[in-house]
């Protein structure tokens, strides 16, 4: 049975599919019923939007009455090593990428702004976890104050674009422009003025045809200081490098065992430290009796031979094993 369904109603209909807020939802359901062809076919869905329109106006009725309408804002407790971001135009495979490395299930869609609320998930690799959180598409038109005040809560930028759109380019230039003027920068080691954020990026969808191409013209725009990982949410490839990049260079983090002295090393529960931390600083993030009564350490691993006595500003790395002498 055909609909007829007129231009005019399509268009409203695609509106109601990239609204955010619930007044935009609402206005574009009322144009979609004064628009939908009134016969017979198209009953169900005449109905179908009536009980959507009643739905959303009850929301914003019961909204109102709580008072002047609050801003929005989400704050997502950290876990694992940080708290890094998914941020991107839409489409590039931001949810994809969370479904991949995590349980997390957001929604995924071939249709862009499907994702409409900040989700959490953790990525793991062996013994390594980072929190992502999807985010939705950072555009001129759909940048809202509460996103970048996630951006400047969180550890670290993943910038996710797609290298099967020959649009990328520009939509990192956009992003840029969006993020620069809401005030959030890259950090970039040389400038010190801004507040300003870590970010790598995802070079996502190589498995696209074209993608390699894309992925040179993308490296020679991007500031060189952004670590580029290419991936495929899709394949899986290159997600365990980023995983493992994100830990150690967006993070800067480094993973450190201890072991009780004749006892034996959990590799499966390594300390999370930050790159350049002294022996004296991870026992005091260990355990705080440590640090105050520690005389001495042993370390396993890199720099040292096995076992060395090291004093007590030695600087570990990522893999040490140290043995605390107190
Ligand atoms: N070929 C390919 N398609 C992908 C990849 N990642 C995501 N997609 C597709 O791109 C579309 C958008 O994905 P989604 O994760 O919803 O993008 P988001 O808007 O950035 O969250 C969906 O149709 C996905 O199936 C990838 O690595 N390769
Ligand atoms: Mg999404």
């Amino acid at each position: 049975m055909s609909a007829n369904l007129t231009p005019e109603f399509l268009a409203a209909k695609r509106r109601h599919e990239q609204a955010i807020t619930p007044e935009e939802k609402l206005a574009a359901l009322e144009e979609m019923l004064s628009t939908i062809p009134k016969h017979k076919a198209t009953e169900k869905m005449q109905a179908q939007i009536k009980r959507q329109i009643s739905r959303l106006r009850k929301e914003l009725q019961s909204a109102a009455r709580k008072g002047p309408a609050r801003k929005e804002f989400y704050r997502i407790d950290k876990e694992g090593a940080g708290q890094v971001l998914l941020v991107g135009p839409p489409n590039s495979g931001k949810s994809m990428l969370l479904r991949s490395v995590s349980k997390a299930e957001p929604e995924v869609a071939e249709y862009p702004f499907t994702t409409r609320m900040p989700l959490p998930g953790m990525a793991r690799w062996e013994n390594i976890q980072v929190q992502l959180i999807d985010m939705p598409p950072i555009t001129e038109e759909t940048a809202q104050p509460w996103m970048f005040a996630m951006m400047r809560m969180a550890d670290g930028l993943l910038l996710v674009f797609d290298m099967g759109d020959d649009d990328v380019l520009e939509q990192h230039e956009n992003l840029m422009a969006v993020m620069e003027e809401n005030n959030v920068r890259i950090k970039n080691e040389g400038e010190r003025n801004f507040v300003e954020k870590k970010a790598m990026c995802a070079a996502n969808k190589i498995d696209a045809p074209g993608a390699l191409t894309r992925l040179e013209l993308f490296r020679e725009i991007i500031r060189d200081d952004i670590e580029v990982v290419p991936c495929s949410a899709l394949t899986g490839d290159g997600l365990s490098t980023l995983v493992c990049r994100m830990f150690f260079d967006l993070l800067g983090k480094i993973r450190v065992f201890t072991r009780p002295p004749g006892g034996k090393v959990d590799y499966a529960q390594p300390f999370v430290l930050d790159k350049g931390t002294t022996v004296l600083e991870a026992a005091a993030e260990i355990h705080k009796e440590i640090a105050k009564n520690l005389k001495c350490a042993r370390v396993w691993g890199t720099g040292v031979f096995d076992g060395q006595m090291v004093p007590r500003d030695h600087v570990l790395h990522d893999g040490d094993i140290v043995v605390f002498y107190t």
